[in-house]
């Protein structure tokens, strides 16, 4: 009995340090979301993603995208994020098809790399 109740003991000391790494590797909170301008059949797609924390524009961020389709494996494709007005970054690219699209995105602030995962709409 004794050594059952030592054993709880331990996992919640290393439950408490796993929360803590966990949290310590979160980074700035940032809302990131992505409008899709134009359609798949218009050559290119323009990509319209801000970013806020605390509801206020986060500016000066360098950012990379990842991009592929939700339910289909259509490879994956790059874009690179440029800052057009505090807070509002744009990309284009040249998407296979409309629907559902899932970003990867790696924001650099200069200090701290995080990654965000979006989801938005093309047209076809
Ligand atoms: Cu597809």
């Amino acid at each position: 009995m004794k050594k059952y109740g030592r054993n709880i003991k331990y996992a919640v000391v290393l439950m408490v340090i796993l929360m803590a790494m966990i949290g310590c590797s979160s980074g700035p909170a940032y809302e990131a979301e992505i409008t899709a301008e134009g359609a798949v059949h218009e050559d290119k797609v323009v990509l319209h993603l801000t970013v806020t924390e605390g509801e206020q524009p986060v500016s000066g961020l360098d950012i990379k995208g990842i991009l592929e389709m939700r339910r289909m494996d259509h490879g994956i494709i790059e874009v690179h994020f440029v800052e057009t007005e505090a807070g509002t970054y744009r990309g284009e690219a040249q998407l296979p098809m409309g629907g559902e699209w899932i970003a990867t995105l790696q924001i650099d602030n200069g200090q701290e790399h995080v990654r965000q995962i979006v989801e938005f709409e093309v047209m076809d």
